[in-house]
């Protein structure tokens, strides 16, 4: 889809120019910007306030050195990021990635991306990401603090319960969570809630570490639902990863009467023909903090193949990615259009490739976006927040009967906007324009 509207073309000239070599940056802008034309075409203020020329460039990016004393006294340095990138509809939001391919590309185009996604689920958070070039894998548990301690040594004067809340992404779960709460309390002195995932006995909210996984299941039901008079029920589904997203993922998929086959790490992938043995996942994931080929040594009739690819080559109804950006290409986009896929919703941030949207959308699957499919988990930070204000406490039905709703509803939002801007069927389109006119009468109200 090339854009034909001359002030998108310019503002996406500009974004290339000023982030040369930030390619999922610009990826991740120029996808958005593609979906807008038939908005910017209908209300002539958005250029006359050069709202998206405004709208692609963070407010603020912080990046900083994270010194740090390995066990061994080793000592090392990682870099820090915090990307605040929109406030216009609330506080700073998003979430924390550890991992060695972090830098500034990816912390922006997943800042960029959070900003619609919040938006999405209607409550008042701007959006924001941050994270690390730290590599968790194989450090011990005295580490991670040391890390988590001395990267909120520097994060702290940047963030505030009323200014930037951050939360957990890749490698960040709640022993982290913990350690940045920790470091941040002794600091300011202040018990508030700055960030969300927090454990349950400070300020945690029930059904945050489901939130996710469950969210995108609850998109997937009701995209079937509408979309096809189907449901999740019966179906064969792979899902990618088997990290937070992935684990709660599958545990409502198979509460819906789902059959989960596969799942992978960034080593490889197993297959379980009879239908995954979650208990035996979590023990390896959550409690020895293991691989994923450790299933095949614990249940019978489990493969395990080396490459995280060949994961898209199962036959499935479902495919929902749940690992990290771009795992889907187009090649893989279309063995699985060949092999009958009939929805794709992805629970990772931007885990299809350009050509693997454009695979799908030819192919006739159900695609629900990334900004739509998986916000069930910021949603839920969000209800984390409105808790931790009125210093109470949700149980996990009330805060689950929330979440499903927010999701049905941005199904719909997604839904109803695409049909009204003449992309019927097109949740991509959709849920780009749904996400940013919230955000650009915002701006249009605050002035430049
Ligand atoms: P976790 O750290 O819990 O798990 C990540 C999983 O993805 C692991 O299985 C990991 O494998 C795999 N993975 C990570 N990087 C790669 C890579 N480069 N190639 C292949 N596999 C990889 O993270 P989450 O489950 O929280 O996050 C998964 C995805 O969901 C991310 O895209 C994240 O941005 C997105 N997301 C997360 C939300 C949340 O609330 N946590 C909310 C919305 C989206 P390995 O162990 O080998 O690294
Ligand atoms: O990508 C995401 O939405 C997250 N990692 C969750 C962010 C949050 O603030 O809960």
């Amino acid at each position: 889809m090339a854009l034909k509207n001359q002030y998108l073309i310019d503002v996406l000239e500009t974004v290339k120019k000023r982030n040369a070599g930030e390619p999922e940056f610009i990826q991740a802008v120029t996808e958005v910007l593609e979906s807008l034309e038939p908005v910017v075409e209908k209300r002539p203020e958005l250029e006359k306030e050069n709202i998206i020329g405004r709208m692609v460039e963070p407010e603020r990016m912080v990046m900083f050195r994270v010194p740090w004393v390995a066990d061994d006294g080793s000592v090392h340095v990682n870099r820090g990021f915090r990307c605040q990138f929109n406030s216009a509809i609330g506080p700073y939001k998003g979430g924390l990635r550890l991992h060695p391919s972090v830098n500034a590309s990816i912390i922006k185009f997943l800042g960029f991306e959070q900003c619609f996604k919040n938006s999405l689920t209607t409550l008042p958070i701007g959006g924001g990401k941050g994270g690390s070039d730290f590599d968790p894998k194989g450090k011990s548990d005295r580490e991670i603090m040391r890390f988590c301690q001395s990267f909120m040594t520097e994060l702290y004067r940047h963030i505030g319960p009323d200014t930037d809340v951050p939360a957990g992404d890749i490698g960040v779960g709640g022993r982290e969570i913990g350690y940045l709460f920790g470091q941040y309390k002794k600091i300011r002195n202040e018990f508030t809630g700055v960030l969300t995932g927090k454990g349950l006995t400070y300020g945690g909210s029930l059904a945050r570490t489901e939130a996710t996984g469950y969210g995108l299941l609850y998109f997937t039901e009701e995209m079937l639902n509408v979309m096809k008079k189907d449901s999740v029920k019966d179906k064969t589904i792979v899902i990618s990863g088997s990290g937070n997203v992935a684990i709660y993922a599958t545990q409502k998929a198979q509460q819906l009467g789902g059959k989960v086959v596969a799942l992978s790490d960034s080593n490889g992938y197993i297959y379980d023909p009879n239908g995954v043995n979650l208990d035996v996942v979590r023990q390896i994931k959550e409690v020895e903090r293991g691989r994923i080929k450790e299933y095949v040594g614990r249940v019978e009739g489990a493969t395990y193949t080396e490459g995280c690819k060949g994961i898209w080559t199962i036959p499935c109804d479902i495919a929902l990615p749940c690992a990290t950006q771009n795992e889907i290409d187009g090649e893989s986009a279309a063995i699985l259009v060949k092999n009958g896929v009939m929805a794709v919703c992805e629970g990772a941030n931007m885990p299809s490739t350009p050509e693997a949207i454009e695979t799908y959308l030819k192919g006739g699957v159900l695609y629900g976006p990334a900004k739509a499919a998986n916000a069930g988990g910021v949603a839920t930070s969000g209800l984390e927040m409105s808790q931790n204000s009125a210093r109470l406490s949700w149980t996990f039905e009330e805060v689950d009967a929330k979440l499903k709703g927010i999701m049905v509803n941005i199904f719909h939002s997604a839904y109803n906007a695409a049909e009204e801007y003449g992309f019927a069927g097109n949740l991509m389109v959709g849920a780009n324009i749904a996400g940013f006119v919230k955000i650009a009468d915002a701006m249009l109200a605050q002035g430049v």
